[in-house]
């Protein structure tokens, strides 16, 4: 395995004595003090689950990007189910805080509904959980132009979860956005509310300005005011000031680097950053305190939305790995589309985040295929083998991709645990990714549950 597994290697090893506040040694302990987990694909790569299993050795997990859009399931122990949005994935793991970074879009009404439902299900969420006072607020308003945005493009629609973050962001870049911390500044906060609804209403023919759904709001909004203000807090010192404190700190990505706003399949992407630089921007922390940098990649590729995709498989092959794989939205339920492996985008996401390891997940999907291929270059109608992923969509949705077929098996490795007991075909298949990406995938998933994970010694 090339280069970047060697440097790893190397930072492992020097890593090894930090093993966090007297916590037990575990596959997890090189861990640094400071560890994201990102998407590497088009999002639905199994983050939360990682996240999940990580959170019992960290102090705080924290989100920095995007919003109520993002879809993550994880299982406790007694196997029951949980499909988080907004809320960290740590929030199952008692001793953990969570945070919602500056970065990420809130709409307090789901985010109140995310912890009833928690609450409901007996998961204690009372002084766990800080919100940034420098996030933006999502309204219904902005939900629904994020839908009258998708009408108009009619035949070009980006496909969103019409959970309002575009809209929202855009108001945000066009600064007249809401923030949190306003909900302390009642005095003025209707009158913000009202610019955004005559903005609306001044761009789309089918948003009616009225008074009366603007003060609707703002009664609501004065309750929220209220119900927030002890989840109200300054998370870029509070993170700063945990990190000084030695505390571990673990940052959930959400959506993925080929659906961020700058590197992805531009404009069928989100509209924030969920590479590396997000984590930056969204929660306040500085480049040089990231230790750990885990690409989570499914063992095959998913995309839900619309957006060039070049080792889509269609009909029944795709249907096969659907079903297989269980691959509908978490949040909007929408079936989401299947194809295999494709190298050059993960090798473009490694590039651009600087992954110190791999999550390669759901390799247990793939168990029973008659074959299994990995998508390890793109070349143009002229043949061309191209250099990096491309930024013209014109170019990507044309692209002639060259695959490798690998031996499959047969085996359910669900129940496997390390990696020695998979089958030798399995093994060939993890190393050869292994070979092409030149980064280890440390930790595999074969299955939805927190244990069923192996990691790769
Ligand atoms: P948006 O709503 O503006 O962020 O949509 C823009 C594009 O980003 C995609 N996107 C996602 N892709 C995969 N998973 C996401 N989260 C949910 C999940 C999705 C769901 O976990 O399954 O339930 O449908 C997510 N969020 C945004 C979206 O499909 C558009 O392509
Ligand atoms: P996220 O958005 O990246 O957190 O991923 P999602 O939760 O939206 O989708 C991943 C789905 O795959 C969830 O239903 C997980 O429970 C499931 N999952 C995660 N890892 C594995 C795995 O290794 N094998 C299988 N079979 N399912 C997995
Ligand atoms: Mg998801």
């Amino acid at each position: 395995v090339g280069v970047r597994c060697e440097a790893q290697a190397i930072e492992r090893e020097s890593v090894k004595a930090d093993t966090g506040s007297g916590r037990e040694e575990d596959a997890f302990s090189g861990l640094k003090q400071v560890c994201a987990v990102l998407g590497t694909q088009w999002g639905d790569e199994g983050k939360g689950k990682l996240v999940d299993i990580l959170a019992q050795r960290f102090d705080v997990v924290a989100r920095c990007q995007g919003g109520a859009n993002a879809g993550h399931t994880i299982y406790n122990d007694k196997g029951e189910k949980f499909a988080l949005h907004l809320v960290p994935s740590g929030i199952l793991n008692e001793k953990t805080t969570c945070v919602v970074g500056n970065g990420v879009v809130i709409h307090l009404p789901g985010f109140f509904k995310e912890i009833d439902n928690l609450e409901s299900k007996g998961v204690n969420t009372s002084g766990r959980l800080l919100v940034s006072d420098r996030a933006h607020l999502l309204f219904n308003l902005h939900q629904e132009v994020d839908g009258l945005r998708e009408a108009e493009l009619a035949g070009q629609m980006i496909g969103t979860t019409k959970r309002g973050i575009g809209p929202c962001y855009a108001s945000k870049a066009i600064r007249n956005g809401i923030r949190v911390g306003d909900l302390r500044h009642l005095d003025t906060f209707r009158e913000k509310l009202d610019i955004l609804f005559r903005d609306a209403a001044a761009r789309f023919k089918g948003f009616e300005y009225s008074a009366a759904a603007v003060d609707a709001e703002m009664e609501m909004y004065v309750k929220y005011a209220e119900r927030l203000e002890h989840y109200i807090v300054d998370t870029v010192d509070y993170v700063n000031t945990a990190y000084a404190e030695g505390k571990r700190i673990l940052i959930e990505g959400g959506q993925a680097t080929m659906l961020d706003i700058d590197f992805g399949t531009y404009p069928f992407v989100t509209s924030s950053n969920p590479s590396v630089g997000g984590i930056c921007t969204g929660l306040g922390m500085a480049p040089n305190r990231l230790g750990d940098i885990v690409g989570v990649a499914k063992a095959y590729t998913t995309r839900v939305g619309s957006g060039p995709y070049p080792t889509e498989l269609f009909g029944e092959e795709g249907e096969e790995l659907r079903k297989a794989g269980f691959e509908w939205g978490t949040t909007t339920g929408r079936p989401r589309r299947c194809g295999w492996l494709d190298i050059v985008a993960l090798n473009f996401a490694c590039t651009i985040n600087g992954f110190t390891a791999i999550n390669l997940t759901k390799l247990d999907v793939l168990s029973g295929l008659p074959e299994v291929k990995l998508g390890v270059a793109y070349r143009t109608q002229s043949g061309e083998k191209l250099r990096s992923f491309p930024a013209d969509l014109s170019i990507l949705e044309q692209v002639e991709v060259e695959y490798e077929t690998l031996e499959a098996w047969k085996e359910d490795i669900t129940k496997v645990r390390s990696y020695a007991e998979l089958p030798v075909a399995a093994q060939k298949y993890v190393e050869r990714i292994e070979e092409l990406i030149g980064l280890p995938c440390q930790y595999i998933g074969v299955g939805p549950g927190r244990d069923a994970l192996i990691v790769k010694q």
